[in-house]
């Protein structure tokens, strides 16, 4: 350990550890602007500065190491009156329409004006706005470059936890802008609609494309039945938007507080994730009989994923020669909006023009996924609007909902029941795990062989896990597979991605099963989470999408209820033909 003194306090740290870090583990807290937990250091804002004892120049804390016995002084006169200078700057080139700014409350910038009390406009003349573009033809993400701040986080963010470079530093000195390839819409370059660096901007230049009034409008209208889904990894993120911790599971208040807005039905995409196991899980199985049994090397393995729209996009973007390789599946989302139009209008005798399908997603590229023109099999558009965590925690502030004080509610039925399997989607690795807890029993007749369920292997934060299991003694049906060792890998963060998918291009993976998502963490940590999402809330979020899925009295998709009723009453088989129609789709590119 060294030692240090900050603010004449002296401590003792870990080498290595910026004043930043050793600061803010002391409870001295340090303004950060172009500082994120998940990024590299840029120290380019310059908010951070501090005084070292000994040097004439203020120092960057983000970016500055401790060394033995130096002295910090991280609110002294000259400290704080730079970084007044400093926020004064950066309003002076920002369009400060701060309450018609979607990011207002929510906003790094307007909180640092608010702390120092900016209330001069020394700058505001010098630095007039140049013209500048609001990209608004996204169905996901609106960049406003008026709102920028040019602290880079977004293109650290695309560059790497990404991978994708859809956002770049072009030109310089007062011209300095943050664009896309030729400044080209979003829409039309590599964007995969994530919007990590969404969650990542500290202002209001990207924003979600926000559908709150057109939710508002169809609630209101006495000729419409609203149905509403809620992804797996909402119910863990929700909480923080509310003024509740990280991690704190809230099931029952979201469902509760759906009703209160006035949702004329509140049902779970956790039931389509059951679903979309026991489609997938079937479409694996008969890809190894082809592959293994029949020798057809016209099937592709591994078999991919295709529940996270982001990485879809990136794959028929970077890997087109790979897109045999997806599972033929729609998302959960869509095989949801798929069914509200048709067997559950069948079911509620509703006419389906008259039903609204809404979708609370975790994530920006399901709004980008729902206008996708594959998805209209229902005969009308299946998902009408998607929103994030963020949207539909604005409405429940809008509507005047105390959500801590909120009972808990039950979904209602049909498409409202699921199991453990199914929450376990909101995490990386979930798919994986809710896919072989079912695959393997229904190859063996057994349950897969991992303590309680919990399929520890794909669990966790690293960019890629590996996992495989051993089949024995199969049922007569599945014979050719007995001794066959499964192995499959799990990715998140497209960065990791491609790790995977380069092995699977250059052929020297031996994966028969992949799951990707787009996201660090999985859904749970999409870019329409709560702002801040960081590895420690990602982490908590996991642990309650764990917690959750231990708690529910069943933990396999095949054992949901309401997935068998819907095989009887409606669907026949898994891939056959309805579901073929309603449930599966090739993308091409
Ligand atoms: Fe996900 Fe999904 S798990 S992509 O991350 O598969 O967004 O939460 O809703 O569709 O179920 C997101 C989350 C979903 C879908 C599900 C999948």
């Amino acid at each position: 350990k060294i030692s240090v003194t900050i603010n004449g306090i002296q401590l003792e740290v870990e080498p290595g550890k910026t004043i930043l870090e050793a600061a803010n583990e002391a409870g001295m807290i340090i303004p950060t602007l172009c500082y994120h937990k998940d990024l590299c250091i840029a120290g380019n804002c310059r908010v951070c500065v501090v005084e070292v004892t000994g040097q004439k120049r203020l120092a960057a804390a983000c970016a500055t190491p401790c060394e033995e016995e130096m002295e910090i002084l991280t609110n002294s006169l000259k400290v704080r009156n730079s970084r007044k200078h400093i926020i004064e700057l950066l309003l002076s080139e920002h369009n400060a329409d701060c309450t018609k700014c979607y990011k207002n409350g929510n906003c790094e910038l307007q909180e640092l004006a608010s702390e120092y009390k900016i209330m001069t406009q020394d700058f505001l003349r010098l630095a007039p706005l140049k013209n500048y573009t609001i990209d608004q033809f996204s169905p996901s993400i609106i960049k406003d470059d008026s709102k920028c701040i040019r602290c880079q986080r977004c293109v650290r963010t695309c560059a790497e936890l990404q991978g994708v470079n859809a956002l770049t530093v072009a030109y310089k000195g007062d011209e300095m802008k943050i664009a896309t390839f030729f400044e080209k819409a979003m829409n039309d370059v590599v964007c995969t609609n994530c919007g990590q660096c969404v969650n990542h901007c500290p202002t209001g230049a990207l924003v979600e494309r926000n559908y709150i009034e057109e939710v508002w409008d169809a609630i209101a209208d006495p000729d419409k039945h609203v149905v509403v889904q809620t992804a797996p990894a909402v119910r863990v993120g929700l909480g923080e938007e509310l003024g509740l911790e990280a991690g704190e599971r809230v099931t029952g208040r979201m469902v509760s507080s759906l009703k209160r807005l006035g949702f004329n039905s509140v049902l779970d995409t956790d039931f389509t994730a059951d679903l979309t196991i026991i489609e997938e899980g079937t479409e694996l199985l008969h890809r190894l009989k082809k592959a293994l049994a029949e020798e057809d090397q016209s099937v592709k393995l591994p078999m991919a994923t295709s529940c996270s729209p982001g990485w879809i996009k990136y794959i028929e973007h970077m890997y087109p020669e790979l897109l045999d390789n997806l599972s033929s599946c729609k998302s959960p989302q869509q095989m949801f909006g798929a069914l509200a139009k048709t067997y559950y209008a069948k079911a509620r005798k509703i006419d389906p023009d008259k039903i609204i399908s809404v979708s609370i997603m975790p994530c920006t590229a399901k709004k980008f996924e729902a206008d996708r023109p594959e998805m209209h099999d229902s005969g009308f558009r299946d998902v009408d609007y998607v929103l994030t965590t963020r949207e539909l925690a604005i409405m429940i502030k809008q509507a005047g909902i105390d959500f801590k004080k909120l009972p808990d509610a039950k979904f209602d039925r049909l498409m409202g029941e699921s199991t453990g399997a199914a929450v376990l989607f909101g995490a990386t690795g979930g798919v994986m795990e809710a896919a072989l807890r079912t695959a393997y029993e229904l190859v063996t007749g057994r349950e897969v062989p991992f303590e309680n369920l919990d399929i520890t292997p794909v669990r966790g934060m690293e960019g890629v896990k590996e996992a495989s299991v051993l089949i024995e003694k199969p049922l007569d049906e599945w014979a050719f597979l007995d001794g066959i060792e499964l192995k499959c890998a799990v990715a998140h963060g497209l960065v990791n991605a491609k790790k995977v998918m380069d092995a699977v291009k250059e052929g020297t993976s031996d994966y028969h099963f992949i799951e990707i998502m787009a996201c660090p963490g999985g859904c749970l940590g999409g870019g329409g989470q709560p702002i801040p999402t960081n590895p420690e809330i990602r982490q908590k979020r996991a642990e309650a999408i764990y917690a959750e899925d231990g708690g529910m009295p069943l933990r396999k998709s095949h054992e949901n209820p309401e997935v068998l009723k819907i095989y009887q009453d409606f669907l026949g088989q898994p891939l056959g033909e309805k579901s073929h129609h309603l449930l599966h789709t090739k993308y091409t590119g």
